[in-house]
């Protein structure tokens, strides 16, 4: 008896697939390797069926003789494991991203003089449609929270921008970079109080409101649906905290990151060259254990941040503050650092990983930018964010604009460096 093997995510199912399976069952045993959670959430998105559920539904079509999970894009080691004489694939990967999985299949089947078999990709299955329809529906609030704890189970690093509005959260959902095998995006969304203050031309001193932030939460929301994570500055007062997060955790955003600061907050960039206070380790932990008690969900996380290497209190005092913030409930932790070089933040997470080895570690890498994401998933950082880089870009490129027009006296010589009036005037869609 021959056998065949298939590799397919199983997510969406359609009669393409019960058509590859149909054919690929008629020339031997059929092994189907089923995506794992991790392979589909890496190379597509979020999988809105587990794992077990999706090989549970596989194992019951006629024609499948075995499960077996697949855990990457690349199918060279099931291949190896079951040495198939065939392998079926619909014929539309040849190009693109998909092209080189293509060509390792026909590599590694020479070794056993195995055959990969194309049959034509299924015309007229709309996966746009059922992508969109699963994407509107995964925006709704109890969709949306939920994702950001599924995606640090699930992805080595979870990648997350900065928006400050509609137009940056639009960036934030639909950049799309292709390299290699990978089709690279975002994960999640940041709204900082740093980009959501510039964007309204005030200082980064908790000036603008709970209300204020919440508007932008909201626009941000409804063009995206990513899950999101609050800079919730200091959390401001106990009293206060455990309503705004009540607030926060209904509205469908996924985690709020306080810092131990007290006072008038200034911005952690500044460091010690202004004067912030830091907040007392006793005080800090009342303030997240209330916030905990005030929840619902299990879904929504309270990240503690630490100031002590900004406010140059020295690796001791953070550490404790760790150990401390853990202790009374934190579901995450956030070191900061201005210095350059990463020695200290990496410092810190060999050590914060000796003590808690499955609480999740966020890093916002503005001065250590050298760092690449690999670099940090492997010091067990689980996210890492971009903190300001949209709006940092922003700014300088309409100074630019608008300088150009000054210079000329007319908008001719600035059109080269703007969106062509057909783009902008379909950006956004009517619907
Ligand atoms: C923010 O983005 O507002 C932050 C990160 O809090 S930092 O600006 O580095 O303090
Ligand atoms: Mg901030």
């Amino acid at each position: 008896m021959k056998t065949v093997y298939i590799a397919i995510s199983a997510d969406i199912l359609h009669h393409g697939h019960i058509n590859l399976i149909k054919k690929a069952a008629q020339y031997g045993e059929l092994i189907v390797g089923v995506l794992t959670d991790e392979a589909v959430a890496t190379y597509k998105r979020l999988p809105v069926l587990d794992y077990d559920e999706r090989s549970f539904i596989i194992e019951n079509i006629v024609g499948v003789k075995k499960v077996v999970p697949q855990s990457t894009l690349d199918y060279s080691d099931n291949l190896e494991k079951y040495k198939p004489d065939f392998v079926f694939h619909g014929d539309d990967w040849k190009e693109g991203v998909q092209s080189k999985i293509r060509q390792n299949v026909i590599d590694t089947l020479e070794g056993w003089g195995g055959k990969l078999i194309e049959i034509p990709f299924t015309e007229d299955v709309s996966i746009d449609k059922i992508n969109g329809m699963i994407k509107d529906a995964s925006s709704i609030p109890d969709s949306r929270r939920g994702k950001l704890k599924k995606l640090i189970s699930l992805k080595p690093i979870v990648r997350t921008m900065e928006a400050h509005n509609g137009l940056s959260a639009l960036v934030v959902e639909n950049a799309k970079v292709t390299s290699d095998e990978q089709v690279k995006t975002f994960d999640a969304i940041w709204v900082s109080s740093l980009t959501d203050s510039t964007a309204k031309g005030k200082p980064d001193i908790e000036l603008v409101d709970m209300t204020s932030r919440i508007t932008t939460i909201n626009e941000i929301m409804e063009v995206s649906t990513k899950p999101i994570i609050l800079d919730g500055d200091t959390g401001g007062l106990l009293e206060h905290f455990v309503f705004n997060i009540k607030t926060i955790e209904r509205m469908g955003v996924s985690a709020i990151i306080i810092e131990d600061k007290m006072g008038l907050k200034k911005n952690s960039l500044f460091g010690t060259d202004v004067e912030q206070t830091q907040d007392g380790i006793e005080n800090f932990c009342e303030k997240i254990r209330a916030g905990k008690k005030a929840l619902l969900t299990d879904e929504f996380m309270i990240i503690a941040r630490i100031e002590s290497l900004i406010l140059k209190q020295g690796m001791d005092d953070a550490i404790e503050r760790a150990k401390a913030y853990v202790g009374a409930g934190a579901d995450g932790i956030m070191i900061h650092s201005r210095e350059t070089r990463p020695d200290e933040i990496f410092e810190f997470c060999d050590l914060f990983r000796q003590f808690a080895p499955d609480v999740p570690l966020v890093v916002v890498p503005t001065s250590f930018n050298q760092v690449y994401e690999d670099e940090f998933a492997k010091r067990g950082v689980n996210i890492v964010i971009y903190a300001n880089h949209l709006i940092r870009s922003a700014y300088p490129a309409m100074m630019d604009t608008a300088n150009l027009i000054l210079e000329n006296e007319r908008c001719k010589e600035a059109d080269d460096k703007c969106l062509s009036i057909k783009e902008i005037l379909t950006l956004i869609p009517d619907e």
